[in-house]
């Protein structure tokens, strides 16, 4: 949480039902805004969050089939966590059910992840952002991580990946769930293979199974499955640009090529749903042979493979699994509208959730721009979550700095799909902001930002002095070149009669831009 914003909680029908948000104090006489709050309640990293849900996990019993939000959905239970996010986002909680009992969107909510705020992935809702953190064989500091989520979740992010690779991943992933208000997703094939010594040949699937227990054990709320990557499309890849850039697809690609056999994730599909539906874990159903380069895009083996993720988002409804379908990756801006359209279509509106995309290839270190404007139009198109990019993509693993920088430029993305497909609550927030840079309120339009602490500190490495927060400029014109000073100067001309004060212009030698004197 800003130091400038105030966490508050707004009580449900229940008393333990109370859903945080972060409120701007404003000046002027204006109105507190309440922003939405992903920063969670704060944590002792060794002792762990509260357990939030946890009353209303044991309420519900363990049923030996599904426990899943769907299952009550489908049921026309309206659960403590529908509520919560009704609230979250102002809507009716009959709204969220209904959105949950269709499949249109998830709540990625594993019954051992108590700790864990409510949030939804719809695209009749905000648009999420996902962050990626994890260790790696060359960087594998537990605290680091922790602190890595804590960062994410501070800047705003709604869903946290732990794609540790490496030694303690067990570890790292336990320290990251108990410190998580926000869902966390992994990529369990990635375990799987340190299991088998990084030999994707070794891999079976009694290893992946056992691997997907004990992560659902320790609470993971959704996992990426590439099971769409069949052994048939495999050669599809084959003269691409690039080839398979996913870690996942390129997995199982060489495992299907080694043993020239159908995935094991296709053939027990179904027994990884019964799993799924026991502890609540939402399927992010991989795209493996997402395009890896502007060349690429919506190729042959993209959309083959998007086929299959259609036929197996069914089959998780069938057992009454919660499921969300990930996309591309490297696409230009002209391709971008067919991914949603088509994804739309073919996996029945389930939500849909992009990695960018990328809408060049030839920025290097600036690739969370490259692929904000990707996220921007894929999620004004109907893109539920969008898989932030950091600078360091391609580059090396990201930082703590890359982490913030990335978060921001996907809340960017987020929001301004938000504000185009006319959510109410995006709309105020920019109101609010623009009202407040007109009037002159320099200490509201900081502490409304995404980032107030950059936008304080670039105000203030020209202008530090206190008065400069109520002057009416900044040092970007100075004070006789502002034309906000000068809007105000148009609107007194306006009420004082505009023919009078035309005629004082016109003395004056019509200039609206007046020199700097001194
Ligand atoms: C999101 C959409 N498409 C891919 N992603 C994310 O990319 C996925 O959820 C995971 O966090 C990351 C790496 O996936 P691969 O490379 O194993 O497919
Ligand atoms: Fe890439």
């Amino acid at each position: 949480m800003h130091p400038s914003r105030k966490k508050v909680y707004v009580t449900g029908s229940r008393d333990d039902i109370r859903v945080p948000f972060a409120e701007v104090e404003l000046s002027g006489g204006e109105e507190p805004l309440r922003l939405y709050d992903t920063s969670g309640p704060g944590s002792d990293p060794e002792a762990g969050l509260p357990e939030l849900r946890r009353r209303w996990i044991d309420e519900r019993g363990r049923d030996s089939r599904s426990n899943t939000q769907i299952h009550y959905a489908r049921k026309g239970v309206v659960t403590p966590e529908m509520e919560f996010i009704a609230i979250r986002e102002g809507l009716e909680a009959e709204f969220v059910r209904k959105e949950v009992a269709e499949g249109r969107a998830i709540i990625p909510a594993n019954v051992n992840h108590p700790e864990s705020e409510p949030m939804i992935i719809g695209k009749n809702f905000l648009t999420k952002i996902n962050a990626n953190i994890g260790t790696s064989a060359v960087s594998d500091s537990i605290a680091d991580e922790v602190e890595k989520l804590t960062w994410a979740t501070k800047w705003g992010a709604d869903n946290v990946m732990d794609l540790s690779t490496g030694k303690h991943i067990h570890e790292t992933r336990e320290h990251i769930i108990r410190n998580s208000p926000v869902p966390i997703g992994t990529v369990p094939l990635y375990q799987a293979l340190e299991k088998v010594d990084g030999d994707p040949i070794k891999l079976t699937w009694e290893i992946y199974r056992d691997t997907i227990i004990e992560q659902a054990e320790q609470g993971v709320d959704y996992m990426t499955v590439h099971a769409g990557v069949l052994l048939r499309y495999v050669p599809m890849a084959a003269n691409r640009v690039t080839g398979i850039v996913s870690r996942g697809g390129s997995i199982m690609a060489a495992w299907c090529l080694a043993h020239h056999e159908e995935s094991f994730l296709y053939t027990h599909y179904r027994e990884l749903c019964e799993i799924f539906a026991k502890y609540d874990i939402s399927f992010s159903l991989g795209d493996g042979l997402r395009p890896g380069s502007i060349a690429d895009a919506n190729d042959e083996a993209q959309f083959a493979e998007l086929r299959t993720l259609g036929e197996l988002t069914k089959i998780a409804w069938e057992y009454d699994v919660q499921v969300m379908v990930e996309g591309p990756g490297h696409v230009p801006m002209h391709k971008i509208k067919e991914n949603v359209d088509l994804q739309q279509e073919i996996c029945e509106e389930a939500p849909f959730y992009t990695l960018g995309p990328l809408t060049t290839d030839v920025a290097p270190a600036y690739d969370h721009i490259t692929s904000a404007i990707g996220a921007a139009m894929i999620g004004w198109f109907g893109t539920a979550m969008l898989c932030y990019v950091t600078p360091k993509e391609h580059l090396g693993l990201p930082n703590r700095d890359d982490v913030k920088e990335g978060v921001i430029a996907y809340k960017i993305a987020a929001h301004a799909a938000d504000l185009a497909k006319g959510h109410p609550q995006a709309q105020q927030w920019d109101d609010a902001l623009s009202k407040a840079r007109f009037e002159f309120r320099w200490e509201d339009q900081f502490n409304l930002s995404l980032d107030p602490e950059r936008a304080r500190e670039y105000h203030d490495e020209t202008l530090p002095a206190e008065p400069a927060k109520t002057a009416h400029f900044c040092s970007m014109c100075g004070p006789k070149f502002c034309s906000m000073k000068i809007s105000h100067e148009l609107k007194e001309y306006a009420a004082q009669g505009m023919a009078e004060k035309s005629e004082e212009f016109k003395e004056k030698g019509n200039k609206v831009y007046l020199p700097v004197i001194g």
